[in-house]
């Protein structure tokens, strides 16, 4: 019998790359629905695909995102929506009996001037950075929910907080996105163009981690398969999370200047700091996660390359 497998998300960047990790397993069936077939904003609908779908476990991939701009401009959505959606499918699970769920939160869940590198226990020990507070809290109540339905339920709901992530079927939108798709784009019209010089936001000052989505869909696959006993040794009932990183980070500076030489882009970077930084650095602690046996495979500088490629071979039908 195959083990079926929801991953709700599946078409964004994080979702697909963990149903491609999913499809080279043999004894398991993969189980999606578009956003057209399932609204997972709507209770009633997820609850009714749970009653017929006969799910074993589910990959909870699905969230509003995006960078700094559209936290800043669009915080409502950010925290209604991501809210909605854990609520909806995590007490759906739960209802029709789903003993295991991977929910995916994020590393801005951390106090914005925590200490690096941010360990978990650093969780609600301070206040957020302003600029993406309300889906920090959404993604810490994800936490929380699945932790709550462990310690009422006995349900084995894990959580992992993936660092800055990047790589192909992100979403390449020139304000909404996240900094490496909106700078890779930039750069390559401005390459195109012969533009002589390109913005960069911010003071290029900040910090970053970035993990490329092929390894957070294996860190995520990982962490699932843990036996209970293990995840338990290595987690607390009420500090679950795992960070899922790099354990390297490097400034937007830096990381601009290696998307230039990637791209193929010589002409001079410009910094906006009438742009916010956001938050200073965000490096996360990944020894919990090396101790349960999974380290990054792929480099920045590798990753990029590859992610360009994606983006070449793509172009007339990536994601806005
Ligand atoms: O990737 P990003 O939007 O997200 O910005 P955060 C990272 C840094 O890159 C910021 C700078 O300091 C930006 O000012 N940056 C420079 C740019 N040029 C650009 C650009 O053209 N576009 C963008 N977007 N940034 C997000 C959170 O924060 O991290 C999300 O808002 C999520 O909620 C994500 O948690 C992982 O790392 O600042």
């Amino acid at each position: 019998m195959k083990t079926r497998i929801f991953v709700a998300g599946h078409n964004g960047m994080v979702g697909s790359a963990i149903v491609r990790q999913l499809m080279k397993r043999d004894n398991v069936e993969v189980i999606t629905r578009s956003r057209q077939e399932l609204n997972l904003l709507d209770q009633a609908a997820v609850n009714a695909f749970f009653a017929t779908a006969n799910i074993d476990q589910v990959y909870l991939a699905a969230a509003k995102v995006g960078g700094i701009h559209a936290n800043n401009t669009y915080p409502a959505d950010f925290i209604y929506e991501n809210l909605m959606m854990e609520c909806n499918i995590i007490h759906a699970a739960h209802q029709h009996d789903v003993q295991h769920l991977l929910f995916l939160g994020s590393s801005c869940i951390y106090p914005k001037l925590a200490t690096q590198p941010m360990k978990e226990n650093a969780l609600l020990t301070d206040t957020l950075e302003a600029t993406n507070e309300p889906y920090a809290i959404a993604k810490i109540a994800g936490i929380k929910l699945c932790e709550s339905y462990n310690r009422q339920h006995g349900r084995d709901y894990r959580s992992v907080m993936p660092t800055n992530l990047y790589g192909e079927n992100d979403n390449f939108h020139p304000e909404n996105s996240h900094v490496i798709p909106a700078l890779m784009r930039r750069f390559h019209e401005a390459k195109l163009n012969g533009d002589a010089e390109v913005v960069v936001w911010g003071t290029g000052k900040p910090m970053r981690e970035f993990l490329h989505v092929d390894d957070m869909a294996a860190a995520s696959v990982h962490v699932m398969e843990l036996d209970a006993k293990t995840y338990q040794a290595n987690t607390e009932p009420m500090l679950s999370h795992i960070n899922v990183g790099t354990g390297v980070d490097c400034t937007i500076r830096e990381m601009a200047e290696t998307m230039a030489k990637v791209v193929g882009y010589e002409g001079k970077l410009v910094f906006d700091s009438s742009k916010p930084d956001g938050t200073p650095r965000k490096l996360m602690d990944v020894s919990r996660l090396a101790a349960l046996g999974w380290r990054y495979r792929i480099g920045l500088e590798q990753g990029l390359a590859s992610t360009y490629q994606w983006f070449l071979d793509n172009q007339d039908n990536f994601r806005q």
